[in-house]
C-alpha cells in the first residue's frame, strides 16, 4: 500500500471539500474531511471497480447513505477517474451540474442511489445486497460471475433512523455477508454532540440483530484495511466497522466542532487549514502525488475487470440457458411468454385476488420478479407459490418476507432495483403505505420500476375500523410526480394493469387493489384494453347526450353502473368512465379526453377516498361522491349504507344534481 499517496489523496479531498463548499457557499464539509481516508481507501484498495465502466454488473456497490456529505463522493470520482471534472466540482450546488446538493441517481456517473434523506442509503444497500445473493443463486457454477460486496457509509443520522434498525434486523436474519457497514461515529449531529439524544450502545445493537461487530480508528490505514478483511472473511453475516472519526479532520481550528456539519469553514480557516496540511491556498489545488497515487492504481482495477469479462464470456459459452437467462433478467421486460389468465363476465372477485392469480401466472416468464409483502402476503395476495422463500439457506428463493417492517421494504426494494437483475414487488395495507412514504417518493424520484401492490384500499375493510381504512391514501400518493397509481374495476382490468405496471421502465406503479368481491362487468368499449393506456375508457355508453358522465375508479365502477341502472330512463343518458389512471388520464390526447368527458356534460365522481385532485378531471362544479371522513368499524355493507355509497343513494343524488 502506497501510505503516502493515501494520504495526500485524502487531502485533495479535503481541499477539494473546503473549497467546493466555499465557493457555493453551502454545503457539508465536515463528513468529507472526517472521512477522507477511508474514502481514498474505498475508491483506491478496497472497491472493485472501473470508472471507465460505471455500470458493470459485477463491480461492487458503495452508498454513501449519509448524503450530505456528497462532497467526499465527488472528490473521489473525480480523483478516480469517473466522467466529472474539476469544472463539475467548481459547480457544486449549482443549476443542472451533476454535482447537486446531495448524490442523485442518474445525474452523476458513479451515483449507486439517491441519499439525503437519512437512513434510507443504508436501507437500498441492503437491498442491493439482498440481489447480489439472489442472482448469484440463479447464476453461478463453478465460474462466479455474481460475486461482489455492497459498501455501505452511514453516519449517526442514518443509525438514529428507524428505517435503518428495520432494514439491518432484516439484513442480519438473512445472514448479508456481502454487505459492510462503515459507520462514521463522529459523535457530532447537526445540534451538537449525540448526547443529546443517542447514547446506546451501537456496536451492541447491531450483535443483536446477528451483525459481525468491528472496531477501528478512522484514520489508521492499515487498522481499517485489517477490519475490511475480517468482515470479508465473515461470510454469513453483514460487518458493521465503526469508525472512531473526528468531524472536519484536518480543520486547523474547528475541527471537532458541529459547526462545520453543514457550513462553509470561511476563507480564513480554510487558508490556515491548508497551511496546515502543507498545500498552497489557492483554490481547487490538488497535490500530484493524489493524481499519481489514483492513476496507479487504474491497471489493478482493469486486470480484474478484464478478468471478469474473460470469465463471463467462458460461463456464456459453458452455459448458454443461464445467459438466455442473464439477458432477460437484465433487459425491458418481455411479456412475450407470459400467460396471462383470463376472467368470465359477472364473475365475482375480489382485485387482490385476480393481481394474486396475475402474479402467479407470468413469475415463470418473468424470472426477475421477485419480492413479498410486510409480513400480509395471505391478505395481500403476493405469494409465489412455486418460487419458494429467500432465505439465508435457500437463495434462490424469489419470495421476500419482509417482516412487519414497511418502510425497509420500501427502501430494499429500491435497492433491489437499483442493484440490476431484479424487478421488484412489495405490499401491504394501501392505509400502511404512509409507512414507507418516503421510500415510495424517492423510488418515484429516481425513476425505478418498482410495484407495490397495496390491498384493502377503502373504507370497506369493512369491521378492522378506521385504522385500518384508507381514506386520503390514493390522493397522498397521487401527488408522488412520476408514481403511477392505478386502481382497476375489476379482475380483467387488475390483469391490464398488471401488464401496464411491468412494462413502466422509467418509474413506480401502485396498484391499489380491493379486499371486497367485485363483478367482471361487460366493458362496451372493445379496445378498453388499449384504451387503460389513456388510463380511462367507456365501460357504459350513453343511449343519447351523454347528458352526464359517472367517472369512477376501482370499486366504485360497479357502483357507478348500478347506480345507471337504478335511474332508469335517466341513466339513459349517462355514460359510466372507467379511470383507473388518473395520471396516465391527464396526459392523454386531448381529443381524447374531451371525447370521453365532454365539456359540455354534467359530472360526477365516485370513489371511496377524498375528493382533492379530481378537479383536474371533472371540474369545480361536479358532483363528488367521496368521502371526506374518517371510516367507520362495521361490515362493509353498513359503512357503504352510512356513506351513501349505495346504488340507489348514488342514484337519489345524481337525479337531485341533473334536476
Ligand atoms: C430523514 C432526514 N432527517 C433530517 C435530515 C437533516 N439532516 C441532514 S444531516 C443531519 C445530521 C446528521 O448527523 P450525522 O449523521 O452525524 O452527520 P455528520 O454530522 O457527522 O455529518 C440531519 C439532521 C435528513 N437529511 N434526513
Amino acid at each position: 500500500m502506497q501510505i503516502q499517496g493515501i494520504q495526500s489523496a485524502a487531502t485533495a479531498v479535503r481541499v477539494l471539500t473546503m473549497d467546493a463548499v466555499q465557493k457555493a457557499n453551502s454545503g457539508h464539509p465536515g463528513l468529507p474531511m472526517g472521512c477522507a481516508e477511508l474514502g481514498v481507501l474505498l475508491y483506491g484498495e478496497i472497491l472493485k471497480h472501473n470508472p471507465g465502466d460505471s455500470r458493470w454488473i459485477n463491480r461492487d456497490r458503495f452508498v454513501l447513505s449519509a448524503g450530505h456529505g456528497s462532497m467526499l463522493l465527488y472528490s473521489l470520482l473525480h480523483l478516480s477517474g469517473y466522467p466529472l471534472s474539476l469544472d463539475d466540482i467548481r459547480n457544486f450546488r449549482q443549476m443542472g451540474s451533476n454535482t447537486p446538493g446531495h448524490p442523485e441517481y442518474g445525474q452523476t456517473v458513479g451515483v449507486e442511489t439517491t441519499t439525503g434523506p437519512l437512513g434510507q442509503g443504508i436501507s437500498n444497500a441492503v437491498g442491493m445486497a439482498i440481489a447480489e445473493r439472489m442472482l448469484a443463486a440463479a447464476f453461478n457454477t463453478d465460474k462466479n460471475v455474481i460475486d461482489h460486496y455492497t459498501y455501505v457509509l452511514a453516519g449517526d443520522g442514518d443509525l438514529m433512523e428507524g428505517v435503518s434498525a428495520e432494514a439491518s434486523s432484516l439484513a442480519g436474519h438473512l445472514g448479508l455477508g456481502k454487505l459492510i457497514v462503515f459507520y462514521d461515529s463522529n459523535r457530532i449531529t447537526i445540534e451538537g454532540s449525540t448526547e443529546l439524544a443517542f447514547s446506546e450502545d451501537v456496536r451492541k445493537r447491531y450483535e443483536a440483530y446477528g451483525w459481525q461487530t468491528l472496531e477501528a480508528d478512522a484514520y489508521d490505514i492499515a487498522g481499517i484495511m485489517k477490519r475490511v478483511e475480517t468482515a470479508r472473511g465473515e461470510t454469513g453475516r453483514p460487518s458493521l466497522i465503526l469508525l472512531h472519526s473526528t468531524i472536519a479532520k484536518g480543520a486547523a481550528n474547528m475541527a471537532g466542532s458541529h459547526q462545520t456539519h453543514g457550513a462553509p469553514l470561511g476563507a480564513e480557516e480554510i487558508a490556515a487549514t491548508k497551511k496546515a496540511l502543507g498545500v498552497p491556498d489557492e483554490p481547487f489545488q490538488i497535490p500530484e502525488q493524489a493524481r499519481e497515487y489514483f492513476r496507479s492504481r487504474a491497471e489493478d482495477w482493469d486486470k480484474v475487470y478484464r478478468d471478469w469479462q474473460r470469465i463471463f464470456e467462458l460461463w456464456s459459452k459453458e452455459n448458454p440457458e443461464k445467459r438466455r437467462d442473464w439477458d432477460r433478467r437484465f433487459g425491458a421486460v418481455d411479456l412475450k411468454d407470459a400467460a396471462f389468465p383470463s376472467f368470465e363476465q359477472g364473475q365475482a372477485m375480489a382485485t387482490r385476488k385476480a393481481s394474486g392469480a396475475v402474479l402467479n401466472a407470468i413469475a415463470p416468464a418473468v424470472p426477475q420478479l421477485a419480492g413479498g409483502s410486510a409480513d400480509l402476503a395471505p391478505s395481500n395476495n403476493t405469494l409465489l407459490k412455486d418460487f419458494g422463500s429467500f432465505q439465508k439457506a435457500s437463495p434462490e428463493g424469489r419470495n421476500m418476507h419482509f417482516g412487519i417492517r414497511e418502510h425497509a421494504m420500501g427502501a430494499i426494494a429500491n435497492g433491489m432495483a437499483l442493484h440490476g437483475g431484479v424487478l421488484p414487488y412489495c405490499a401491504t395495507f394501501l392505509v400502511f403505505s404512509d409507512y414507507m412514504r418516503p421510500s415510495i417518493r424517492l423510488a418515484a424520484l429516481m425513476g425505478l420500476p418498482v410495484i407495490y401492490v397495496f390491498t384493502h384500499d377503502s373504507v370497506f375493510v369493512g369491521e378492522d375500523g378506521p385504522t385500518h381504512e384508507p381514506v386520503e391514501h390514493l390522493a397522498a400518493l397521487r401527488a408522488i410526480p412520476n408514481l403511477l397509481v392505478l386502481r382497476p374495476a375489476d379482475a380483467e382490468e387488475t390483469v391490464r394493469c398488471w401488464r401496464t405496471a411491468l412494462e413502466r421502465a422509467g418509474g413506480p406503479t401502485v396498484l391499489s387493489l380491493t379486499r371486497q368481491n367485485l363483478t367482471v362487468f361487460p366493458k362496451e368499449d372493445d379496445r378498453w384494453a388499449e384504451h387503460i393506456g389513456y388510463g380511462a375508457y367507456i365501460a357504459s355508453e350513453a343511449e343519447a347526450g351523454p347528458e352526464a358522465v359517472m367517472v369512477a375508479t376501482g370499486s366504485e365502477v360497479n357502483l357507478a353502473l348500478d347506480a345507471k341502472a337504478e335511474l332508469g330512463s335517466v341513466g339513459k343518458k349517462i355514460r359510466v368512465v372507467s379511470m383507473p389512471c388518473r395520471e396516465l388520464f391527464l396526459t392523454a390526447p386531448e381529443q381524447y379526453r374531451r371525447k370521453l368527458i365532454p365539456q359540455e356534460a354534467r359530472k360526477v365522481l365516485l370513489e371511496s377516498g377524498i375528493a382533492q385532485g379530481w378537479a383536474s378531471v371533472v371540474g369545480t362544479d361536479a358532483l363528488l361522491v367521496t368521502i371526506e371522513r374518517f371510516g367507520e368499524s362495521a361490515p362493509a355493507g353498513k359503512i357503504a349504507e352510512h356513506l351513501g355509497f349505495t346504488a340507489q343513494a348514488v342514484a337519489e343524488r345524481v337525479k337531485t344534481f341533473l334536476s
